[in-house]
């Protein structure tokens, strides 16, 4: 990574529940990586609990454009998560286009569902035009649901091979980026379904008993990082899904809205 490395991630900014803004930014930074961020909604906490307040912040974010456009300030790498609106996958787009360096890498995470359900506030059309998006991304990080509903193809709760290879076709369709596709259930493992330039690869790992929020979101800014220290896809997603299986057997079961991550990450060597 050249001296003046910067990454900027664009998601949300939950106040509480240990997802998007609050989990990216400090798992980035451990890793060394100069992370700015963009945020696009401050709620009151995620969208998992009984109900929550949303501050759009769009408006804001043309003024923070026209404030780094005369900064001349660009960006090597970007970590896109939780948008929530349809505007804002215009506003990505405008992002890359004004702010990129030449070499840029984009990770593309596009969190709008999972175990086989749409979160609220999501519809087909914020679906159809996140599509779009994809193109422009190195890396895209969704979970089997996410992947399903992106590629058009009915979820089912089976993640055989035929099913995952139906949906990788449809995805290709959208995109030249590496997948990794999170969350791939089979009968005593949990794994991820890796479609790469040459190469496919199912990484299974033994099913941890718990399920949590913002799992996803430690995730893909772990395997962020690695990728970016070390140019290894198949280490950063070992390291990423190790350390997600390590931060669901340390958090305990009155802990229902996140992941307890803050002592692993002490831990977490580079
Ligand atoms: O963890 C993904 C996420 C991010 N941001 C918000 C969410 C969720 C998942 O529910 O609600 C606001």
């Amino acid at each position: 990574m050249e001296k003046s490395f910067k990454l900027l991630t664009m998601q949300d900014l939950s106040c509480m529940g240990q997802c998007s803004l609050t989990v990216a930014l400090p798992i980035l930074s451990h890793y060394g990586i100069e992370t700015c961020v963009l945020p696009t909604a401050v709620l009151s906490n995620h969208t998992m609990f009984l109900s929550w307040s949303y501050l759009d912040l769009t408006p804001e974010i043309h003024n923070i454009f026209k404030e780094w456009e005369k900064n001349e300030i660009h960006f090597n790498a970007f970590l896109l998560g939780y948008l929530g609106k349809k505007e804002l996958i215009d506003v990505a787009k405008e992002c890359f286009k004004k702010f990129s360096t030449k070499d840029r890498k984009i990770f593309i995470d596009p969190v709008f569902a999972d175990n086989g359900k749409i979160y609220p506030g999501f519809d087909e059309d914020y679906i159809i035009h996140l599509r779009s998006l994809l193109q422009y991304a190195d890396f895209i990080l969704p979970n089997v649901t996410e992947a399903s509903y992106l590629a058009g193809v009915p979820y089912q709760e089976h993640h055989d091979e035929k099913y995952l290879k139906k949906i990788i076709n449809e995805l290709k369709k959208y995109t030249k980026a590496n997948m990794i596709i999170t969350g791939v259930e089979k009968e005593n493992t949990i794994g991820e379904y890796l479609v790469l330039d040459d190469k496919e690869i199912a990484v299974d790992h033994i099913k941890v008993p718990s399920r949590r929020h913002g799992t996803g979101d430690i995730f893909s800014s772990v395997f962020t990082a690695k990728y970016l220290l070390t140019g290894d896809i198949l280490l950063a997603n070992d390291c990423a899904s190790k350390f997600v299986i390590d931060c669901l057997k340390e958090t305990s079961e009155e802990h229902f809205y996140g992941v307890e991550f803050e002592k692993l990450l002490l831990k977490e060597g580079k």
